[in-house]
Order: structure tokens, then sequence, then C-alpha cells
């Protein structure tokens, strides 16, 4: 036998015939990179990939954004519109105008026998600018329910209410770029590595350059814990205690920046006396991070010439969520560090599209950050769109968190869901199964027929997805990118702007206002309705955002390009332009581990996988690099209950039971167990998801459950496999 091979075969990159390549914009997560596809000479795409020139990205994809093109002929794409009269009942394919007018009728059925609110809508954070604000037209100004929310209230809705409580107003006010200027780089409760791949590789050239602190702040060792030089494994849900204790450093030690609080804020004495009580030997005790580290990260942060926080859904998610985030905004107003190279609070935000939602949707509001409680900003919309004031609500409706529970009341009886999947995303699976068939009707818009969520629905609109379309998303960084139309929409699925203007044709007042065909009309209503606003969006063009990858808002009328930053000048949208300082008492309502339920549940993400499934679990790859439901559980705890690596146990929350497969890691704590919530009938059958007073959003990272091995390993690998299975 020979060893080595004698004639070598050197490793070939297939060529895929690509004849053209297109311009896009991921779909995925909200760091937004500039993709093009490769299309063979059939028109069919055949390869992504990363775009050079783009300065988010610059050529660099993460590997969901290397696959993205085999999303359009993925397995599961719904084909053809479908109907039923009786849920559970077997789907009928049927025409799209069927489709539409048995759902019109019966959002006018529900309306007219329960009153217009009766019927709910809710959205998303993955479809385009242009879409989210036609269906703002359509739900505020034609069918006109107040009930009309977003999955972005599972994932940016803290964020979004603690920037309004602190500075006046919503919208990020840093950028990637600030890595670069940075001299302390606080990460709360966000895992860039794996959740925003290329924002971190953009984190890491910048520290490749330099040398500044990384200080991650986040119950488990993450991917970014390991590269942080300062890991504080919080106590789940007390982060505003921390950040409490170290604005309490700062002021003790004199090391707050004095000018800058008395130009630009209000409120600094009652700031001061309540962090007075929180000084770092009693908060230790609370959030568990000792005393002197609680200093050094005071000192480090305050003494850095320039300091910014960044932070995800382990802030957001949590009954002090919106705190948290004005938490963080109170520790950069006292040290100077807002609207200043590398000196930012900055959300990094989710979905693809999440903020184009906050902007555009009307979701909690009226387009362009108008808000409904305002006369002026109601009287604009209404004169913008032709119709009169008085057909708007004055106060925002419920949130999506309390659109389900009105449900199981009987106080909402249709609801339509578009491009989010709550039987997955959301806690309490069987809580939301009841409520789902609570409904007298529910209509669901994706793009993939085998959503678990169109179980329960009466019909079925099957939309194109992501480059089969045309738009804009904005990302993390208020960068708004054009996705252009790539391919053909899938079989006979269409564009979710095409369904919203269908839907309007068949009501009364939508036929009265203007509903622009195509998406790039819709953009210049965007213009139109931005000029010198917050979020000038007046000095962009599809090509000119083509041409200049993206260009960030504000963007005013002749500007050569975008801004990187907001309140540079220490001016805010508080009506005296000051920011608030806002004391944050800090009261303990989290679900706690006890005797009977000894672990914290922790739940979040893995990198090949988005939220759920409905895209990542078709496509080859990454479905191979993370194929099952699994639970990280510490040695030490799995020792004591005789738990091996790789076999299956029974968790048991006080809403239920799920089992899953144990991966044995030093990543989570003895007393926590993490999952993926990426899963069908997995952790969202045992997290509980208190809300979050000021935001609704849920504490899905904080809930108690009892770890169980499980004689029978055989039978519960067949329930797990048919948990997985779609
Ligand atoms: N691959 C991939 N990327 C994604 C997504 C995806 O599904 N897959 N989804 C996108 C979306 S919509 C979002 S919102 C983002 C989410 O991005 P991330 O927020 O970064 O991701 P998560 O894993 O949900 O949670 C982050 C961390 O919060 C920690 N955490 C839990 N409790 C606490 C706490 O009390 N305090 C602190 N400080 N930390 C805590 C968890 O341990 C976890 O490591 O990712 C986006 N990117
Ligand atoms: N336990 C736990 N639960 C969580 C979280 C957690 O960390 N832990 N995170 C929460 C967060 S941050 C989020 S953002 C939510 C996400 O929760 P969901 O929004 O429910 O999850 P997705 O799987 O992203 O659902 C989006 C749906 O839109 C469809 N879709 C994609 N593109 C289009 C399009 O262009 N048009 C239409 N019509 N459909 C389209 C997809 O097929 C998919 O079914 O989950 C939340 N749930
Ligand atoms: S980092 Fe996010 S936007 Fe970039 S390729 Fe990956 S999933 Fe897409
Ligand atoms: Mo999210």
């Amino acid at each position: 036998m020979l060893f080595g091979r004698k004639h070598k075969n050197p490793i070939k990159i297939t060529d895929k015939g690509v004849v053209e390549w297109k311009y896009t914009t991921c779909g995925y997560c909200s760091t937004g990179c500039s993709i093009e596809v490769g299309l063979d000479d059939k028109g069919e795409a055949v390869a992504s990939r990363g775009v050079g020139g783009a300065d988010v990205n610059r050529g660099k994809l993460c590997l969901k954004g290397i696959f993205e093109h085999e999303l359009f002929r993925s397995a599961g794409r719904g084909k053809q519109p479908l109907i039923r009269t009786r849920r559970f009942d077997k789907f009928k394919t049927t025409t799209w105008d069927r489709a539409l007018d048995r759902t019109a009728a019966e959002i006018q059925r529900i309306q007219s026998t329960y009153g217009r609110d009766a019927f709910a809508i809710v959205s998303t954070g993955q479809i385009m600018t242009e879409e989210f604000y036609t269906l703002g037209k359509l739900t505020r100004g034609v069918i006109g329910t107040n009930n009309y929310d977003g999955n972005t209230t599972l994932c940016m809705s803290s964020a979004v209410s603690g920037y309004k409580r602190s500075f006046g107003s919503d919208g990020p006010p840093g950028c990637y770029d600030d890595f670069e200027h940075t001299e302390c780089l606080l990460a709360i409760g966000s895992n860039l590595p794996e959740q925003h791949p290329i924002i971190y590789w953009r984190l890491q050239q910048a520290m490749e350059k330099r040398k500044f602190p990384l200080i991650v702040i986040d119950p488990r060792v993450t991917m970014l814990a390991q590269m942080a030089d300062m890991h504080l494994p919080i106590t789940p849900g007390t982060d505003v205690v921390l950040l409490n204790a170290l604005a309490h450093v700062i002021l003790a030690e004199g090391l707050e920046d004095r000018r800058y609080i008395a130009a630009h804020t209000n409120g600094a004495e009652e700031f001061e006396a309540l962090v007075a009580q929180y000084d770092p030997v009693t908060a230790s005790r609370i959030c568990g991070i000792d005393e002197d580290t609680i200093r050094n990260v005071a000192r480090l942060y305050a003494r850095a010439g320039s300091a910014m926080t960044i932070w995800t859904m382990g802030i957001n998610q949590s009954t002090h969520g919106s705190d948290g985030v004005v938490g963080i905004n109170n520790l950069n107003l006292i040290t100077g560090n807002i609207g200043k190279p590398g000196g930012t609070s900055l959300s990094i935000t989710g979905q693809c599209n999440a903020m184009g939602t906050r902007e555009w949707s009307s979701c909690s509001g009226l387009p362009g950050y108008r808000t409904l409680e305002k006369e002026k900003d109601r009287q604009e919309i209404a004169d913008f769109w032709g119709i009169d004031a008085d057909f708007f609500p004055e106060k925002r409706g419920l949130f999506q968190t309390d659109i389900f529970p009105a449900i199981e009341t009987g106080q909402i009886k249709g609801l339509w869901l578009i491009a989010t999947n709550p039987m997955t995303s959301m806690t309490n699976t069987a809580r939301i199964r009841k409520t789902l068939e609570k409904l007298e009707f529910l209509v669901v818009q994706d793009a993939y027929e085998d959503v678990e969520t169109n179980e329960y629905s009466h019909v079925y609109f099957p939309a194109a997805v992501w480059a089969e379309k045309e738009g804009c998303f904005t990302n993390t960084e208020r960068r708004v990118n054009l996705i252009s139309n790539v391919v053909k929409p899938y079989e006979d699925s269409r564009p979710d702007l095409w369904i919203f203007n269908q839907m309007a044709k068949r009501f009364d007042q939508g036929r009265k206002i203007i509903f622009p065909e195509t998406a790039s009309a819709v953009f210049d209503e965007l213009r139109q309705l931005s000029k010198g606003r917050m979020l000038d969006y007046s000095g962009m063009s599809y090509d000119k955002i083509e041409e200049q990858r993206g260009i960030q808002w504000p963007c005013t009328e002749g500007a050569e390009s975008g801004s990187p930053r907001l309140y540079t000048d220490g001016k805010f949208e508080y009506e005296d332009g000051k920011a608030k300082l806002i004391p944050l008492l800090f009261i303990d309502n989290n679900e706690r581990p006890d005797e009977d339920y000894p672990f914290w549940l922790n739940s979040g993400r893995v990198v090949e996988h988005f939220h759920t499934r409905t895209r990542t679990g078709k496509v080859g790859n990454l479905n191979k690099f993370s194929p099952t439901p699994y639970m990280e559980m510490n040695p030490d705890a799995a020792k004591e209950l005789a738990i091996d690596h790789g076999s299956y146990v029974r968790l048991t929350s006080r809403r239920g039971d799920a089992v899953v497969m144990v991966q044995l890691t030093q990543r989570v704590p003895p007393n926590m167990v993490f999952i993926p919530f990426h899963f069908h009938e997995c952790v969202n059958r045992i997290a509980l998801g208190l809300l979050d007073p000021h935001s609704r959003q849920p504490a899905f990272k904080q809930a108690a459950v009892r770890v169980e091995p499980i004689v029978d390993q055989e039978s519960a690998s067949v329930r797990n496999v048919a948990a997985r299975s779609f």
C-alpha cells in the first residue's frame, strides 16, 4: 500500500457558470451586508458573494449570506394561495382574487360585527421599507384597526423605548466606524461573532490596528466573551443594577463630564440621588459581579477618551429591558459619550429591516417617526394620504404581546400575520396554539407554506422572498441599502407590496387613496415625508444608494452622502434640546431558580440558523452544521444528576416540559442551561416571557427549570426527531 498520492488532484472550485452578478443586500441579520447574486445563462441564481466596495462588509459574508441564493427554490416555499372553510380541513389551492376577496370580506365582517379594533395585524422586521410603509397606509388609513404591531416587540421595542425616554426619539446614534475610534468598548448581552459575524469582523479589524479594552457582560462565556479582555458573568436580569453601580463609582470618584451633563441633560440631581444607593458592595450582592471589577470597569470607561456600549437581546429581552437601555444611555450621557467618534450607545439591531419597520411601518404611530399622540403628526399624514385626520386613533393600540392575550379574552377575533411565526417564536407554545384556535379568522402571509403557524390559518398568501422583490432595508447603523430584484417570484408567490395594494382595492377608502404600484414610487413618498426630519431620506435615490453601497440617514436633499452619527451637536429631540438622565430603581420581578426548578433557563441563537428555521432549515450546509435542537449544560451540574453528554433530558418549567439533547460545556455556569430557540416545540414550550412594563417585550432569557435524565433514550430521540421535522 502506497501512502500519499501519486497523481495529485488539486481542489477545484466548480465553475457555476455565472454570466451576470446582481447587486442586493442580505436578508437575514441587521448587519446589512451588500451581496451580489450570480445568475447563470438560464437566469437561475447559482451563487452569492460579498461586495468589495461596500463599506459594511468589504467583500465578506458570513455563512448564511454565502448560501442565500439557495433560498429561492428551497423546500416548503408557497406556490399558490391556499384556502379552507374550517381550520384543520384540508387546504385547497385557489386564485389570488378568491383568497384576497375572502380575506377582505372576513376583515369587514369582523369589524362590522365587533368593532374596528377586533381585527388585528401583526407584521415583522423582514420585509422591505416600502412594503412596511404601504402596510401602514393600508392598516392606519384604510382598514383602520389600532391593534397593529410587529414581531419587533419580541426584539427591538426595549431599545426603541429606551432611546425615546433618554433622547426624545428612537434612532441608534452610532455606527460601525465607531470601533475605529473608541478607547473602550462595553458589550452587553450581545454575541457578535455568532449573531452579527460581519460586525464582529469589523470590530476585530479595529482591535488589530489599535488596542482598546473589550469588556463583555453576559451570563454565558459566549464566543465574544472568549475574545474579551474582561468577562463579567452577570446574574441574569440584573444589568440595571450593574449600570447604576458603574454610574455610582463614576460620580463618587468625580470621573463624570460635568460640562456635558450641565449643557446637554436634565434630571442630574434625581439621577445622582438614586445611584448613590447603588454602591459597588450592595450592587455586587445582586448582580454577582465583585466590587473591584465594578470599580475597574467604571474607571476604564470614564477615563477613556471615548467609550461606547453596544447591546442586543441580553438587555432588550428582559423585564428591565427598557430600563437597561436607559441605564446604558445614562452611563454615556454622564461621561459625554454620545454623538462623538467612538463614544456612543449603539443598539445592535436584529432582523434585516428591524429599523425600517421602526421608521416607516406606523406600527407604533405614523410614518417617519411621527406619533398618533400628536395632532400635528396626524394632520400631516392625513393630508398627505388624502383622508380625514379623525380616522386615526389618538394613541397607539396593543403591542404584539398584548394582542395575543386579547384574542384569548375574545376582544380580538381576526388576525393577519405577515412574515412572522409566533407558534415557534413566542413563549408558552401550548397557550399560543389555543389562542390561535380561538380566532374566527386567521390569514398567514409568508414565503413558506410549511411555517408552523400556517397550520392554524384559514387563508394562506404565498409571499415572494428577499431579492425576488425590490426595495430597501435599514441596518443597525441607519444605513439604507437596496435589494434589487434578482429573480422572478417563485411560482405564483407575489411581493408583499403587491398583496397590500390588492387588499387596499377591496376597501372603499382604499380606492380613494393612492397606492403606488412600484417600490420606487413608494420610496418617493418616503423622501417627501422625511424631508427636514431626523430620518431625512430626501437626498437618496435607488441609483445613489446602489452606487454608494448604502447611505446612512439623515441624508438631506442635495447632500453628497449620509451622516454617520446622530446628536453630534449635543442637541436631542426633546423640546428643549436636552437629553434626560433617568433614575432607575431596580425591583427584582423575575422567576428565579428555587428548590423545585433549580436552573436558570437562558435562550438565544447559533450562527448557522436564523430564527424559526423556515429559511435556514432548508439550506443543506447550514442544517449539516447545526442539525439538532440541543441544550448547553455545565459538566459539573450534569455529573450531579448523572446526565451524559449527548443524552436526552426532560426539562420542566411551570409552563410545561420539553425533551432535548445535552451538550456539556463550560460556556454556561452550573446553575444555568442555554437552548437556541430556533427549533419548534423546544425552548418556547417552557420559557416564561414576563413583559417589560415600558416596551412590552418578553424576558425570553429568564425563567426557572428542572432537568431530569430520561431512562428511555430511544423514545426520547424519536420524539426529538418529530419535533424538528417540518
Ligand atoms: N445566526 C443568527 N444571527 C442572528 C439571528 C439569528 O436567528 N441567527 N437573529 C437576529 C436577530 S432578530 C437578533 S434580535 C439578534 C440577537 O443577537 P444576540 O442578542 O447577540 O443573540 P442572543 O443569542 O439572542 O443573545 C445574546 C446573549 O444574551 C445573553 N443574556 C441572557 N440573559 C442575559 C442577561 O440577563 N444579561 C446580559 N447582559 N446578557 C444576557 C445570552 O447569554 C446570550 O449570549 O441576532 C440577529 N442575528
Ligand atoms: N425563546 C426565545 N424566543 C425568541 C427569541 C429568543 O431569543 N429566545 N428571540 C425573539 C426575537 S429577537 C425575534 S426577532 C423573534 C423572531 O420571530 P419570528 O419573526 O416569528 O421568526 P422568523 O422565523 O424570522 O419568522 C419570519 C417569517 O417570515 C417569513 N419571511 C421571510 N421573508 C419574507 C418576506 O419577504 N415576506 C413574507 N411575507 N414572509 C417572509 C419567513 O419564512 C418566516 O416564516 O423571535 C423571538 N423569540
Ligand atoms: S452578517 Fe448578517 S447581513 Fe452579513 S451576510 Fe451574515 S447574515 Fe447576512
Ligand atoms: Mo430579533
